[in-house]
């Protein structure tokens, strides 16, 4: 038995500041058509895919970091990309800036929507672990300020029923803590889908710059496997107005397994057939909740 879903994870190179949202969307579409012509059903899109990784930089004027964010999703310059995949029954998962009035005040998430193939929003979630710092950092050669961006995501982690499997969303660094993939193993999860934006230089601890690559692959590789779930991860990458950030979108099997990974720097389209009867083997042998966790039991039994 197997339940097959072609999927493919697009990778994005760089979206210049001076990248127009329609010319973004524009690029997406291309690349939603190239997808659905080698019969994917689902495709992945980066984190923030449609602008520039703003976070890089530190902004003082809150109109202009709110020039990042989406009012709403879809706007009328997504539509185009809500009409073209609903045209040709591809469902996606898209990473993109929030800005929306909750109980009256304002609030902006690093978000991310799945989307199925008939065009309904099944799904959001806001990132929330959000990495970086709060402070501009001038004697860095870039910012990561997240914290100073965006609010921690209230929806924690969920999954859905979509695309005949249980999917669950998280987004960048969200993957490199055991706790997503575990919250969404607990729900069934057999499908984890997520974009990053992550520079090949950690200027704090640049003596880690040579492990950036194999600690993305890590982190999503023991994500998969100790969940029994497949983990997709597409990478914006290339250099984003003077950062260089990594590729390696890749495509894991619930064994672990590196499926597919991209090769290049730029725009590319990784497609895999995944079956989601590949998750049985771990759910419901190997790395049985119900039958081999025994959370009771991990504290020191000390009273006895
Ligand atoms: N970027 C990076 C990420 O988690 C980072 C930040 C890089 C953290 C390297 C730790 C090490 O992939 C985002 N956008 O979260």
């Amino acid at each position: 038995m197997s339940r097959l879903i072609t999927i493919a994870v697009s990778q994005m190179g760089p979206v210049p500041l001076e990248q127009t949202r329609p010319e973004v969307v524009a690029r997406l579409i291309g690349l939603l058509r190239e997808a659905s012509a080698q019969g994917c059903e689902l495709v992945l899109f980066p984190e923030c895919c449609l602008t520039a990784f703003f976070p890089h930089w530190f902004i003082e004027d809150q109109s202009e970091i709110d020039s990042f964010f989406e009012r709403e999703m879809p706007s009328p310059v997504t539509q185009p990309l809500f009409d073209e995949a609903r045209r040709l029954k591809v469902g996606f998962c898209l990473g993109y800036a929030e800005i929306v009035e909750e109980k009256g005040v304002i609030r902006r998430y690093n978000s991310s929507l799945l989307v199925e193939r008939d065009g309904r929003i099944v799904g959001k979630h806001r990132k929330i672990h959000l990495p970086g710092h709060k402070e501009h950092r001038p004697q860095n050669p870039f910012q990561n300020l997240e914290k100073r961006y965006f609010d921690v995501g209230n929806l924690g982690f969920q999954v859905w029923n979509a695309f005949g499997g249980i999917v669950g969303m998280c987004i960048c660094n969200d993957r490199r803590w055991a706790e997503t993939y575990r919250v969404l193993g607990l729900q069934g999860v057999e499908i984890v889908l997520l974009g990053y934006n992550t520079p090949m230089e950690i200027p704090e601890y640049p003596e880690l710059n040579p492990l950036v690559g194999f600690h993305n692959q890590l982190s999503m590789q023991a994500g998969a496997y100790q969940n029994g779930t497949w983990v997709l991860g597409a990478a914006k990458t290339g250099c984003e107005e003077g950062v260089e950030q990594l590729g390696e979108s890749c495509m894991i099997a619930p064994s672990g397994e590196i499926r597919a990974v991209a090769k290049t720097n730029h725009d590319e389209l990784i497609v895999h057939a995944c079956d989601l009867d590949e998750t049985i083997p771990y759910k419901e042998g190997l790395l049985n909740f119900e039958m081999n966790r025994r959370v009771e039991y991990y504290q020191l039994i000390t009273q006895q």
